[in-house]
């Protein structure tokens, strides 16, 4: 093997070591001081190299791919404020536990602080949202430090989908010549007979890292069926799901065992699948649940809780008011309760623990906690199959309701998610519902869902706001730079919809100009800058121009304008007719 430098090598030795480890993609933005690990990743057979122009919109690109696979994708980019824009999708991918693994390049170490060009601090700039941070040293053909570049590519994979999983931050310096040229006597030509294990590496990875599952505690477990055994009103709560997305039937399963209702976020994995029928799945509890319906509704006395923090805040209310006992079952031991009404904290792997619990329980349930609610649920339906107002909500239902089975669906923030968990109707279709909620950003939304729908050969829709379309319109040149096909459901209602759920709503000025912000801009231009069908449709002619959009190839935008107070207000009133 000859390599003709020190970086080369260095950057070949990196990129092996995380491709031996796993890795089987890269999304790469243009640069410089990142040569040597751009023409490394260009030059691996194994690792899918993903361009991008934009690293905000790589970032996320890269995050939705790692939340639907449960696999990092690495993110390279050169030093300076390029690094900086990956920052956002690296708050999500924290809060949200997705992998990623970030390669920024650096200047060399004397060039820090120097006011040298495009030299900015690097080191810790995502803090302490991310699950392992290392400078490498500068690039050197020793063996020993080569090694160690092999150890920690294989800790960078391993810390990346650990226990809980999310982002890792490699700096990673270079000083010149940065491309493959020959500089002789740069790497020993005797290296590999001096260090074989450091040039060559293993066959398969430097270290194998073995991660694990936390077991449940058997007294835990006990406590858990004990207390569902003497419930008289026991509920399942699944939240948005760690990525990837489980299979929702072991927490079906659980469910029928307990003979409780799971109240099933649309994020959850739970609310979409065959187990659906297997089991009470609810998805309208946004509509009927809520502080003001605890008079109407026996509280609940036992809840067991999975996943992260639900998408709908009437639940979360409802949960706090009528403050049964609440088991936190969360793989991490992670505490994401932000009601602090949480009783029991369970650090178990969410399916061992169900499948533990479901032989222990022993219980009779209660029928008419079952009916109440399913009635309840009957009738949130029917009131939505009634009405015939312009409801951005109908819109979601419609998606759901007719996305190919399987598909690969992603939601924007904030009314598309919201509507998602309101309206979207449980089935049996093998959906995988995806959306950004671990900050809950509206940047990014189009990047994350073309990642997403990257790593699948499911059919891919995105729903957006149009705000948020708006925010990553960049991000539309994946599309054919990265060969993904999606169908894009724009509701456009020109501005935030969701402040007219504020309160704010009713101080204007400054509302419209300053929350709401209607901007009247024309996306249909999008069609020809990034090579996409874009179509108007209006709400009544959506389902039939859904339905056809979604079984063809290529990508097709359908806008919708819509008025997002008129749709509020049938929100609104469906509820209270309920
Ligand atoms: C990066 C970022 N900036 C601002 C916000 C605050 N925010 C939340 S929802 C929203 C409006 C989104 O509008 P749109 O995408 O049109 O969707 P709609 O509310 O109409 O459903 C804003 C500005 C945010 N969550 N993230």
């Amino acid at each position: 093997m000859t390599v003709p430098n020190r970086n080369t090598l260095w950057a070949e030795t990196l990129v092996d070591e995380l491709a031996a480890g796993g890795l089987s993609a890269v999304c790469i933005a243009p640069g410089s001081r990142s040569t040597p690990l751009t023409v490394a990743f260009a030059d691996h057979d194994d690792v899918t190299v993903f361009s991008h122009l934009d690293e905000r919109s790589a970032a996320f690109f890269a995050l939705g791919r790692g939340r639907r696979t449960g696999d990092p994708t690495a993110l390279v980019c050169t030093s300076g404020t390029a690094a900086a824009n990956f920052h956002p999708a690296v708050i999500e991918a924290h809060r949200a536990r997705v992998p990623l693994l970030v390669l920024t390049a650096d200047r060399p170490p004397e060039l820090r602080d120097s006011g040298a060009n495009q030299t900015v601090d690097q080191a810790k700039l995502y803090g302490d949202g991310v699950r392992w941070y290392r400078d490498l040293p500068e690039p050197e053909a020793d063996g020993r430090k080569l090694r160690r570049l092999r150890t920690d590519a294989a800790r960078a994979m391993a810390e990346a989908v650990g226990i809980p999983a999310g982002p890792v931050h490699l700096n990673v310096p270079f000083r010149k010549p940065l491309e493959p040229t020959e500089v002789p006597g740069d790497v020993p030509a005797d290296l590999a007979e001096t260090d074989p294990l450091a040039l060559q590496g293993r066959d398969g990875p430097f270290v194998r890292t073995a991660g694990g599952t936390v077991d449940p505690e058997p007294d835990a477990v006990e406590r858990i069926a004990t207390s569902l055994g003497n419930a008289d009103r026991a509920l399942i709560v699944a939240g948005p799901a760690d990525p990837p997305v489980p299979d929702g039937g072991i927490i079906a399963s659980l469910a029928r065992a307990a003979g409780a209702p799971v109240l099933a976020d649309p994020l959850s994995g739970v609310r979409f699948g065959s187990h659906v029928e297997e089991a009470t799945v609810l998805g309208g509890y946004d509509a009927y649940l809520g502080p003001d319906r605890v008079e109407n509704l026996p509280a609940p006395d036992v809840i067991v809780r999975f996943g992260a923090s639900p998408t709908s805040k009437r639940l979360r209310k409802y949960l706090a008011e009528t403050t049964p006992r609440q088991f936190l079952v969360d793989p991490a031991g992670g505490w994401r309760e932000a009601e602090f009404v949480a009783t029991d904290l369970v650090a178990a792997d969410p399916e061992r623990l169900a499948r533990d619990l479901a032989p222990a329980i022993d219980r009779d349930p209660d029928a008419g906690w079952h009916d109440r609610l399913l009635d309840l649920e009957r009738r949130h339906w029917s009131l939505l199959a009634a009405a015939d107002a312009p409801l951005e909500g109908r819109l979601l239902h419609q998606v759901l309701a007719s996305a190919p089975d399987p598909s690969t669906v992603f939601v924007s923030n904030s009314m598309p998610v919201r509507d998602a968990d309101r309206f979207g109707r449980p089935r049996t279709a093998d959906l995988t519902v995806l959306g950004n909620r671990g900050a809950s950003g509206i940047d990014g939304i189009v990047s994350t869902a073309l990642g997403a729908g990257s790593a699948t050969d499911e059919p891919l829709v995105l729903v957006s706001g149009d705000l948020a379309f708006y925010h990553d319109m960049n991000g539309l040149l994946a599309l054919e730079r990265c060969a993904v096909d999606a169908t894009i459901v724009l509701i456009d209602n020109d501005g935030g919809g969701i402040f007219h759920k504020l309160p704010i709503e009713d101080f204007d000025p400054p509302f419209t100009e300053l929350f709401k912000t209607p901007h009247g801009l024309d996306f249909e231009p999008t069609g020809d800058l990034y090579d996409l069908d874009f179509r108007r449709v209006g709400v009544d002619g959506f389902e039939s121009a859904y339905t056809e959009a979604v079984e063809r190839d290529g990508t097709r935008v359908l806008a919708v304008s819509i008025d997002a107070e008129r749709s509020h207000r049938e929100r609104e009133r469906l509820r209270n007719e309920l």
